[in-house]
């Protein structure tokens, strides 16, 4: 990579606007090297080499794992930083409540002052980037300028990053900027700020996905939120599955589940052997921008092109497609090791840990061997079921709309809006409970409406109104729905089987979707009866499943209160309409 610093030939027109934010950073942050990263497989392999001899990177076993890749973080920088992430609006009230706040001017001094020298003696990545199919009017593109060679491979996997998306720019002459240097990994120099009015994120002193792959949420969530809203659309927290039936009908679906709570692995679904003659394909696992298409109805694209997945508790019985997905070509942080080099994580069947994630001796005294959010990265081309319309300029149309939470009580198995405006309290009524994708206590029922709590780059209660302003502009809007996957007994023992055999919740779903299916109307939506879900070849009691399909209204009246007390929170920026439909859900309760 010697001649690293001469790549890119500048295009003939290349925008200023790139050429010139580029030089005020490498001005401020002292750095002795300019790369651009191009996008090509032989550039990939050149940074994996590098990164290999500075010892961030292990090869994995190459007979069992070919092409694969183990990096180990910093012990402090494992998940997001919630509490060190902000939403810099000129106006407090327009980051809201649910978000951390600082002054604009405040936010970009005191990142002014991490930055400052702080790439001396290092190279300064320059890595444009697409969010989205390159050639689709949906898709919107950013730079990321990094010293990190490690997020550069990710971001390499994860977009599509390099010249292609240069070109877009340069064209277009409007992008995001991101920021981002890795800094000491000291928690107390490491900041996330985001500065949707200028289109600007800027992460300093962390190393971890969510917080230094500054197009997934950084961009494609929070700056992206923010754009939508001003411009008609969605930007949410949600995986979009293709479903055949066996009668050979297509729908897609879109999904929001709270992190760590089952995307990727609804996204990758394997049909139960009991389930003959459907085929489920995977358009995205964990981001879905939605636009009102020219028939009424909605449409999705993935701005991703791979997955920076959950690994503890994949395995072969729980996600067949992502276990297999992940055998070569696939970089892992922070699983464990076998005696011989290969990687292993809490759920596989087979192997035996030897080395710990942070490079230990394997003790079971000291916790997992895996750290629990430790993830895989691999692009979205090595899942065996890609749908090739992922790459579709024009996205897939979403039938359904499925909001989910990780709840032990509460909240049956799945239930149906009544239409698109209870549909927006159901998805605001989404809470869950905390898990490993976070610094902070794990377990925690918290509010995460819309599975977007982290990700909202505005007020939510501006997000809700603009949720119905959404319904307002569709002829056709999809079907809304709740799912529960993580219900359990009185022992604490999960009540349903989930991973594949949550596709009989999906047949009634879409079954619904085109009047074939009966349900029972209750005072918080639609249930199916058992008699409605193909329930074939699944060993579950009756007990169990009257337990999934049915809710206590005193559970269901404190709930409602709670909610009406939530929405307190955001004051007058909550709709007047989602006030209204809670009190209609307590009116229907009683
Ligand atoms: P992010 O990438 O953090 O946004 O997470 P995600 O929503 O894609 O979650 P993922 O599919 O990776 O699942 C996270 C955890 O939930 C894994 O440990 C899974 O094994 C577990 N899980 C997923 N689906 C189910 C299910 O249907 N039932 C149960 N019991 N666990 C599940
Ligand atoms: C999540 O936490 O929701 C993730 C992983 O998908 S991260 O990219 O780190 O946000
Ligand atoms: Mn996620």
């Amino acid at each position: 990579m010697a001649t690293a610093a001469a790549t890119m030939p500048p295009l003939p027109t290349l925008s200023k606007q790139v050429t010139e934010w580029v030089a005020s950073v490498r001005e401020l942050t002292q750095a002795d090297e300019v790369y651009w990263v191009e996008g090509s497989d032989d550039e990939y392999r050149h940074f994996i080499g590098q990164l290999q001899q500075s010892g961030e990177l292990q090869k994995l076993n190459e007979a069992h794992y070919p092409n694969c890749f183990l990096a180990r973080s910093h012990p402090s920088d494992v998940a997001r930083v919630e509490h060190l992430t902000f939403v810099c609006t000129s106006k407090q009230e327009d980051a809201g409540p649910n978000n951390h706040w600082m002054a604009p001017a405040e936010a970009r001094a005191k990142m002014r002052g991490l930055f400052s020298g702080c790439m001396k003696g290092r190279t300064l990545y320059v890595v444009p980037y697409c969010m989205g199919p390159i050639d689709s009017p949906y898709a919107r593109c950013g730079v990321e300028i990094t010293d990190s060679a490690y997020v550069v491979i990710n971001m390499m996997l994860m977009t599509r990053a390099g010249r292609a998306a240069l070109e877009r720019i340069s064209r277009e002459d409007s992008f995001v900027k991101g920021l981002h240097s890795t800094g000491e990994l000291d928690p107390n120099r490491r900041f996330i700020m985001h500065f949707p009015e200028d289109l600007a994120i800027e992460s300093f002193g962390s190393g971890y996905g969510g917080n230094a792959l500054l197009g997934k949420k950084c961009h494609a969530l929070r700056i992206a939120s923010y754009q939508a809203r001003n411009e008609g659309w969605l930007a949410e927290h949600m995986l979009i599955v293709g479903l055949t039936s066996p009668q050979g009908d297509t729908h897609y679906v879109a999904a929001a589940f709270p992190s760590a709570c089952g995307k990727t692995n609804l996204a990758m679904l394997i049909p139960p052997d009991s389930m003959p003659g459907w085929t489920v394909t995977t358009v995205g696992d964990d981001i879905a921008w939605l636009h009102p298409g020219p028939d009424g109805r909605l449409y999705a694209i993935n701005p991703e092109a791979g997955y920076f997945g959950v690994v503890p508790g994949t395995n072969r019985k729980t996600n067949r497609n992502a276990f297999e997905m992940i055998q070569r070509d696939t970089l892992f942080t922070n699983v464990a090791l076998t005696a011989d080099n290969q990687p292993w994580w809490e759920g596989l069947d087979t192997g035996t840990p030897v080395i710990d994630w942070q490079g230990q001796p394997y003790a079971p005294g000291n916790g997992p061997a895996a750290q629990p959010n430790s993830r895989f990265t691999v692009s979205a081309k090595r899942n065996p079921r890609y749908a090739p319309e992922a790459d579709s300029p024009r996205g897939v149309p979403i039938s359904a709309i499925i909001f989910g939470g990780r709840r032990r009580g509460v909240a049956p198995l799945v239930y149906e809006a009544r239409d698109w405006n209870h549909g927006v309290l159901v998805g605001a009524s989404v809470a869950s409970e905390t898990t490993a994708a976070a610094i902070g206590q794990a377990g925690v029922l918290r509010r995460d409406p819309m599975a977007m709590k982290p990700f909202a780059g505005y007020n939510y209660g501006d997000y809700w109104s603009h949720w119905f302003a959404m319904g307002q502009k569709l002829k056709h809007p999809p079907k809304i729905y709740h799912v529960n996957w993580f219900r359990r007994d009185s022992d604490g023992k999960f009540l349903w089987p989930g991973f594949g055999d949550n596709l009989r919740v999906l047949d009634w779903v879409l079954k619904r979707c085109s009047g074939r299916a009966e349900a029972n109307e209750t005072a918080i939506g639609n249930l199916p009866r058992p008699s409605d879900l193909n329930l074939a070849g699944l060993d579950i009691s009756e007990s169990a499943l009257d337990e999934l399909l049915s809710i206590k209204a005193d559970e269901w009246r404190a709930e409602a209160a709670d909610m009406a007390k939530y929405l307190d929170e955001f004051g007058a920026r909550t709709p007047a309409q989602l006030r209204a439909q809670v009190a209609a859900l307590q009116q229907r309760l009683g």
